[in-house]
């Protein structure tokens, strides 16, 4: 039986926090060891380039975030892990794609406008564009699932969009992809403002919590964290606050939202705090130490890097020629 190819990325800006764990990261680990799935995992580098970087920080950074992959336990030998940029098929297909994809579409993403009312001095063709490249990392390779979280699923229905328009206006030629989007832990909200996305970018320090963070500060932040005036431990949509500590909890145990609530039952708001940054600090406590490892070892990075570039080349550049050729460009 042929394997279903799963797909996703990060894009390495800011830090790899608790949300892109808990939302991306927890759930591509649960696949590795399942034979029916071939998973690939892009540090997508090009996509960071729509905001404006520092050259030598950002290279690190992508060292760091490919470190972080290899540090929460996805293996190399189970997974094609590399660059975007280290294989530029991403940047052919997105050409191809740009090209039936409609301005009207791009500019009515929510994270465009959230993005551009950020950046209002840098709203560039990238940042609308973003959606396209993200189409094109998926459509290579033929992926039938894709683990993100729920801020993505827009982006997710334009890459089906474009996959079904290709299809039928050449031929089928594109799996068209499914979004997989756990129950519990799609959206970690920050915690300072828990009606907002936990965010990479968030300038607040208390408000995210890096995979890297010591143990003192993952318990300093969640002191920290922003509840309510009550002091019912009560999972709903009037609570925010409090709904979005049961769910890290409850993502970090790997139980069921009414589990979590039942353990933390009768707890004040402070023990509550207590619990939860524990939860998370011993989930978090063996990345570490792996994380130094691999920093400290660039040229083992670099060739895991390698040999991942080549494993998605290979796959990419089919599919590219396919494409080209189904569109109508001479072949060689
Ligand atoms: N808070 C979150 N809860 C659950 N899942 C999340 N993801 C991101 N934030 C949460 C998922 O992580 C993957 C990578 O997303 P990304 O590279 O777009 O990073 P981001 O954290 O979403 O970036 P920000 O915060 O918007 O900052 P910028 O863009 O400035 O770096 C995706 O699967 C995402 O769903």
């Amino acid at each position: 039986m042929e394997k279903k190819i799963i797909y996703s990325g990060i894009q390495p800006t800011g830090l790899v926090t608790l949300g892109n764990y808990i939302g991306a990261l927890q759930n591509w680990l649960k696949f590795q060891d399942d034979e029916n799935y071939q998973c690939i995992y892009s540090i997508a580098d090009l996509h960071s380039l729509t905001v404006r970087q520092v050259p030598a920080e950002f290279r690190n950074r992508a060292l760091s975030f490919f470190a972080q992959y290899l540090a929460c336990g996805l293996d190399p030998q189970k997974n094609i892990m590399y660059f975007q940029s280290h294989v530029h098929e991403h940047a052919e297909l997105t050409w191809i794609l740009n090209c039936i994809t409609y301005i009207g579409e791009a500019s009515r993403m929510t994270q465009f406008k959230e993005k551009s009312q950020k950046h209002p001095d840098n709203i560039n063709m990238g940042l609308m564009d973003y959606p396209v490249l993200m189409a094109a990392d998926i459509l290579l390779y033929n992926t039938a699932l894709v683990p993100v979280g729920v801020d993505q699923k827009q982006h997710l229905e334009i890459a089906r969009d474009l996959a079904i328009r290709f299809n039928n206006a050449y031929s089928p030629t594109f799996t068209v992809p499914e979004p997989l989007i756990s129950k519990v832990g799609a959206k970690i909200m920050s915690l300072q403002n828990p009606t907002a996305k936990m965010s990479k970018s968030d300038t607040n320090a208390n408000a995210t919590v890096s995979i890297l963070d010591s143990e003192d500060d993952i318990m300093r932040k969640f002191k920290k964290a922003v509840t309510d005036s009550d002091n019912e431990i009560r999972f709903g949509e009037d609570k925010p606050g409090v709904s979005n500590l049961i769910t890290i909890y409850a993502s970090c145990k790997s139980i069921s939202i009414d589990d979590a609530v039942k353990e933390l039952q009768g707890l004040s708001y402070a023990s509550l705090k207590e619990a939860v940054g524990a939860s998370v600090a011993e989930l978090l406590a063996p990345i570490k130490s792996r994380y130094n490892d691999f920093m400290n070892d660039k040229e083992q990075l670099l060739a895991i890097a390698k040999n991942g570039q080549e494993q998605a080349s290979y796959i990419a550049r089919k599919t590219l020629r396919k494409v080209y050729k189904k569109v109508g460009l001479v072949q060689l």
